[in-house]
């Protein structure tokens, strides 16, 4: 049967596996295949990890893998190794790469495809498919579906390769598409027919591309860096914003220095804590909701203007109505031409990548640079003491049951001992407190949400934070939050991962006190099941499980955890009277029940 690009089919009887060869393919030493061309393009790129689920018909790919050398995570759900694949590409700034079946399995794969766009990961979701001919008269193929179609409307890139040939051309696309301007998910087609296909060894070889400077620097233009300098020069309140743009960039020493050396109080957005330390005198955390407002001209380095931002707009920006402009002045750094002016206008935009910004923006700051006024300095000074010491008032009580203050109190003190622990975190409340509570100390150590807000990536995350990073991670979840991902404790307890989770478990979606109005035995759609035991979960794959009542029994655990580095679950039950209906974005959710 020809293909439908009309070439030469590659596959013959010979190279179909035999029964009873573990799938092996039957090949002369002079020719390869599409299986060992997959392989020998991604190890060519510098890929050493896949996460993934096997079956039909990738099976064999990732048994040819893990040979090969490569690591191969294998997860109970294409959702989370996608989502692991995508913050290892976050972490690593090489594409995490995610390897799912056919239809069921590259849908489930597409969530975090879809997320790692949204976010601006670098990941590739490879997905084997069925029979491209059938699928396309749709005639009922096994696992049949038009992904390419699919993936097109939620990937930056999407590509399919139907010739051993073109693997090497195939994979480079991924990768560069991953990886260059602003980074992105990018979906890689490729049907079960063309793994045994075979061809010569050495135009094999010669098909393979090794790419090279997939992410090229993008220097600004020296003008565009005046305008940005001058326009901070005149300002008489000046903040710097740094998002997870700028954690993604690697620019850290810089970053630090033009922060240092502008004396600019700066705030950073969830994923850029510990860019630099949070307890940096600079930093104007603690003075949000005084500073957004307050500032005259604002620099954004890799954080859009979106929702997370209020828009830029409003009355978080001092804005008189709640789409009105503040009167605020931006300078915006970003790696894609379009991004501003998305939501106000951006009077000095910077187009090219942080680490070039940064470095032409220091080197052209001359050695006189003002520092900003005295007054505000002292006015973000003075909120910053009270609100802290505010919160330290919280953190010091210790109701009975737990609060998420009194809770969240262990963990910061347990993160401040341990700075190279990465922090993963999701939930409503459970994120919201967390992110304010723990303070961090450095870069690209907590991994959240993210953009969307989507639950569902803890496990995932803290999987792949444990293999790319090799050390300790903490994943705080609030209990629905957890539950998206939690078989995948059998994951964390097969590699021996020392992931230490810990449930923030109030009962509930946000709490667990809310009963059926109608009086009817259906619980609400928002409770669980009173007094879960979620450690047990993680005792049944052999791993350590604890109950913590008290911020003693919960200190103690998460120090053993750390200690023996076992993969541990801490069921952490808080009152499941604590907590806001969706947490501190209540104002997106205009029917939000108020706390009683
Ligand atoms: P946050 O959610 O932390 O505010 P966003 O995800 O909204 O951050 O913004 C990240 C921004 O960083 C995106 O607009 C993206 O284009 C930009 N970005 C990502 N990597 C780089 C880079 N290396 N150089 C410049 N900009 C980058
Ligand atoms: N589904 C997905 C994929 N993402 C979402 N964000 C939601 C549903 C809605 N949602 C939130 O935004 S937070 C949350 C849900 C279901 C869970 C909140 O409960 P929790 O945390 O137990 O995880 P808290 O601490 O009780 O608030």
């Amino acid at each position: 049967m020809n293909d439908a690009a009309g070439k030469k089919p590659e596959t013959t009887p010979a190279d179909t596996p035999k029964a009873g060869s573990g799938g092996e393919v039957d090949r002369p030493a002079q020719e390869t295949d599409g299986f060992q061309l997959v392989i020998d393009a991604l190890k060519l790129n510098g890929i050493d990890t896949i996460f993934g689920l096997p079956g039909i018909p990738i099976t064999d790919l990732a048994r040819k893998l893990q040979r090969a050398g490569l690591r191969v995570i294998s997860f109970r759900h294409e959702q989370n190794a996608g989502h692991a694949a995508s913050i290892a590409g976050f972490m690593t700034q090489k594409p995490g790469v995610c390897l799912t079946v056919s239809a069921p399995g590259f849908l489930n794969g597409m969530t975090a495809l879809a997320n790692a766009t949204t976010n601006c990961f670098p990941m590739i979701l490879i997905s084997g498919s069925s029979e491209r001919e059938i699928v396309d008269l749709q005639q009922g193929d096994y696992e049949e579906m038009d992904q390419l179609a699919v993936a097109r409307a939620h990937a930056k890139a999407a590509f399919r390769v139907l010739h051993a040939e073109d693997i090497g051309v195939g994979v480079a696309r991924a990768i560069r598409a991953a990886l260059s301007g602003r980074p992105g998910g990018v979906y890689l087609d490729l049907p079960a027919k063309l793994f045994p296909q075979t061809i010569d060894a050495e135009a094999g070889r010669n098909s393979l591309i090794k790419v090279v400077d997939p992410a090229p620097r993008q220097i600004p233009a020296p003008d565009a860096v005046q305008r940005a300098l001058d326009l901070l020069r005149g300002a008489k309140r000046p903040l710097i914003i740094l998002g997870k743009g700028a954690a993604y960039a690697q620019a850290d020493a810089d970053i630090r220095a033009l922060v240092e050396r502008t004396g600019i109080p700066y705030l950073p957005m969830s994923m850029a804590k510990g860019l630099l330390p949070d307890t940096h005198e600079q930093s104007a955390s603690a003075a949000r909701s005084y500073v957004l407002p307050e500032a005259d001209v604002v620099m954004l380095i890799g954080a859009r203007l979106n929702w997370l931002l209020s828009q830029g707009k409003g009355k978080t920006w001092g804005g008189k109505s709640p789409k009105a402009w503040g009167g605020q002045k931006f300078v915006q750094i970003d790696i894609s031409p379009q991004e501003a002016d998305s939501n106000v206008r951006i009077d000095a935009p910077v187009v090219g990548d942080i680490g070039s910004c940064v470095s032409a923006l220091l080197g052209q700051l001359g050695s006189n640079w003002p520092k900003p006024p005295a007054e505000w300095l002292d006015a973000i000074a003075e909120r910053r003491t009270k609100n802290v010491a505010k919160m330290l008032e919280s953190l010091a009580k210790d109701p009975a049951p737990m609060n998420y203050h009194s809770a969240l109190n262990v963990v910061r003190d347990i993160v401040k001992a341990n700075p190279d622990a990465i922090l993963v975190n999701e939930g409503a409340n459970a994120l919201d407190f967390t992110r304010s509570i723990v303070d961090m100390y450095k870069p690209r150590k907590r991994l959240d949400v993210g953009t969307w807000g989507v639950m569902g990536i803890g496990m995932g995350y803290s999987i792949a934070a444990a293999v790319v990073s090799g050390g300790q991670v903490i994943a705080v979840e609030g209990d629905s939050a957890f539950g998206f991902s939690g078989m995948e404790v059998e994951t964390i307890c097969r590699y021996d991962l020392p992931v230490c989770v810990v449930i923030l478990n109030n009962n509930g979606v946000y709490r667990g006190d809310e009963a059926n109005p109608t009086g009817g035995s259906d619980p609400s759609p928002l409770v669980f099941v009173k007094g879960a035991r979620y450690e047990k979960l993680m005792e049944a794959f052999g791993g350590v499980g604890v109950l913590a009542s008290t911020p003693a029994e919960l200190r103690n655990a998460m120090e053993e955890a750390i200690r023996s580095r076992r993969p541990t679950l801490i069921n952490a039950v808080i009152d499941e009277k604590a907590g806001t209906e969706s947490g501190r974005i209540a104002s997106l959710n205009p029917t939000a029940k108020k706390k009683p």
